[in-house]
């Protein structure tokens, strides 16, 4: 669970500069790419996502949802969202199912090191919120309400990031 630290390391790390990003989405700017295919899931996690948002500081003017057909979609957008130097990290929303597609390794790998490469290139820190299940059934259960929503979890990670970049410049 995040936060919690067993007793041992806490010990041991005491005394030792530990560095972390925080939860205060205060003055940062969001992007979120969410693509439209298997729509009635994706919408569950941008909601998800945005309700954590808002709920840890993020300005409703400082968030930016665009749409793409697919997973497969979301490296080309992501490029020229963050080309625009807006934003202080950037979410990708999908789902991908396994029974519903033959190129299944393909969408899910490509999406994955699309966002991985774009991120590095750009130093923005990009969430890879892309759910691959083997089924609708796998995929409804992590787009629930409450913790069960992965959405909420990624929006978390991508206030933590937003914060722990400008924490890492070098001197
Ligand atoms: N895209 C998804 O986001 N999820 C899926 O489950 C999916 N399936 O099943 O095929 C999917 N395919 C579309 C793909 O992302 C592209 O939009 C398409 O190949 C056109 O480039």
């Amino acid at each position: 669970m995040r936060g919690l630290m067993p007793k041992k390391s806490a010990k041991l790390a005491s005394g030792v500069r530990r560095i972390k990003g925080g939860f205060s989405g205060q003055g940062k700017k969001i992007g979120l790419v969410v693509a439209e295919f298997n729509e009635f899931l994706t919408e569950r996690l941008l909601e998800g996502a945005l309700d954590a948002l808002l709920r840890h500081g993020v300005a409703k003017k400082d968030i930016q949802v665009v749409y793409v057909p697919g997973a497969f979609e979301i490296p080309l957008a992501l490029k020229k969202i963050l080309a625009q130097k807006k934003f202080h990290a950037v979410i990708t929303l999908a789902v991908v199912i396994k029974g519903k597609t033959k190129h299944f390794d393909q969408v899910v790998n490509e999406t994955a090191k699309g966002v991985r490469e774009l991120s590095q290139k750009s130093e923005v820190p990009v969430i890879l919120g892309v759910i691959p299940a083997l089924t609708e059934h796998q995929a409804i259960q992590r787009v629930g309400l409450k913790s069960a929503n992965k959405g909420r979890e990624w929006a978390l990670s991508a206030i933590e990031m937003a914060n722990l970049l400008p924490k890492l410049k070098g001197r």
